[in-house]
């Protein structure tokens, strides 16, 4: 039995905001786990700190699915963002800490590579569609197969997906949260127009993508995919909110414009019904957020059985640690579809060391063993945590929309 001995929340923002869990074991076995929610992170710190890492201290690291369970169903209070999030880094650094003791990384024990790497999609943004085009151009020149475009939108400040010119997209920027406008109509003729620019000067030798960021209804959803069909798009991300999951047989009955659901999901029960009744294409759930990799396989087992692909969620506010970790699943899955990569800043990079590379499309996790990733925590330290809020949405009226 490999005991853990110490577990350890770290909590950092070199450039943004990341929660880390650190397990040792008694033969001084390190395991890294993400915990990063974005806009609520010391939830998940707290949630770790005082409810988690007591129970934790004693236990074999060995036994990752008997201490899934017992955090799970051990917490009564089923499900949520804060709890899998936090069980999910607990899992993340478990399999960390049996690749190192096995001596194999993480893919391997999960069954070994069942392709020879992993397509990535990229993002492409613009203030305006030449400034979007030029993005495209810069990202189909380093080699990207997939890429997905998100424009402003006449008529909305600070459209979601869309950075001031030149920086990094960061839009948990400031300590209350900033206020967007948002105008459905001028945004439903917009976005196939914009497609279509990207589809017109590019050709279609490549995948293309975009996120509606849960801003439509259903109907006005389905109107958009029909739009999108002659720019042959590989998919159209979070149409509607999709904690209501019978919308999408709506979407569904009208277009055939792919759809990708699940950054926001924390479990099976999330996406049971979308996957079980066909009403998506992929599944975009993420290691960090749906309950680590034991239950993130299980939603990509559940998904293979009705032909529904992955497409995780890869955000910059997914740590590196996160990003490995899916790295090691994308691998080996069947069903794998994409795999988002935003990449992140060189302040995170002081941070976290990964082994993870990227060429001609493709990402390949780290060879070490366990997930490949190592966090300095001393230069955690120098990049002390700061309050940051994801933006909010107003239609015009005043009243709260979707961000
Ligand atoms: C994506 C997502 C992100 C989220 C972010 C929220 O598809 O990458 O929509 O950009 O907005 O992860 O924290
Ligand atoms: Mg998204």
């Amino acid at each position: 039995m490999s005991q853990i001995v110490d577990a350890k929340v770290i909590v950092t923002a070199p450039g943004r905001n990341y929660v880390t869990l650190k397990l040792t074991t008694a033969d001084g076995v390190v395991g890294w786990g993400d915990a990063t929610l974005n806009g609520r992170e010391l939830a998940v710190a707290s949630y770790l700190r005082d409810h988690v890492c007591p129970l934790l201290i004693g236990r074999d690291a060995q036994r990752i699915e008997d201490t899934w369970q017992y955090l799970y169903k051990g917490a009564y209070w089923r499900r949520g963002p804060v709890t899998m999030t936090a069980i999910a880094a607990v899992d993340v650094a478990l399999w960390d800490i049996k690749g190192k003791v096995a001596g194999m990384p993480v893919h391997q024990l999960l069954g070994g590579p069942a392709r020879d790497g992993v397509l990535a999609y990229c993002h492409a943004t613009g203030e305006d569609v030449p400034a979007l085009l030029d993005d495209v151009a810069a990202h189909l020149e380093q080699g990207y197969l997939a890429i997905r475009a998100q424009a402003s939108v006449p008529g909305v400040d600070k459209a979601y997906g869309v950075p001031a010119r030149g920086e990094f997209y960061e839009p948990a920027s400031s300590a209350v949260p900033e206020e967007g406008r948002w105008d459905t109509e001028s945004y439903l003729r917009h976005a196939p127009e914009v497609m279509g620019a990207v589809r017109e000067r590019f050709g279609f030798d490549f995948h293309l993508l975009h996120d509606v960021h849960h801003r439509l209804t259903p109907i006005e959803a389905a109107r958009l995919g029909k739009d999108l069909e002659e720019h042959r798009m590989f998919w159209m991300e979070d149409p509607t909110p999709a904690e209501d999951q019978s919308a999408f047989r709506l979407i569904r009955q009208h277009t055939t414009t792919p759809v990708a659901v699940g950054e926001v999901f924390n479990s099976i029960w999330d996406c049971q019904q979308l996957i079980s009744e066909r009403l998506i294409d992929y599944v975009r759930t993420s290691v960090s957020h749906a309950g680590g990799i034991t239950h993130l396989r299980r939603i990509f087992a559940l998904a293979e059985l009705h032909g529904v692909r992955t497409g995780c969620h890869g955000a910059g506010d997914l740590s590196p640690v996160s990003l490995s970790a899916a790295l090691h699943v994308d691998l080996t899955v069947p069903n794998f579809g994409i795999q988002e990569y935003m990449g992140h800043t060189e302040q995170t990079a002081e941070v976290f060391h990964t082994g993870y590379t990227f060429a001609h499309g493709y990402l390949h996790p780290s060879d070490e063993p366990g997930l490949g990733v190592q966090v300095d925590e001393e230069a955690a330290a120098r990049f002390p945590y700061e309050p940051r809020y994801l933006p909010v949405n107003r239609r015009r009226d005043g009243s709260m929309h979707d961000w």
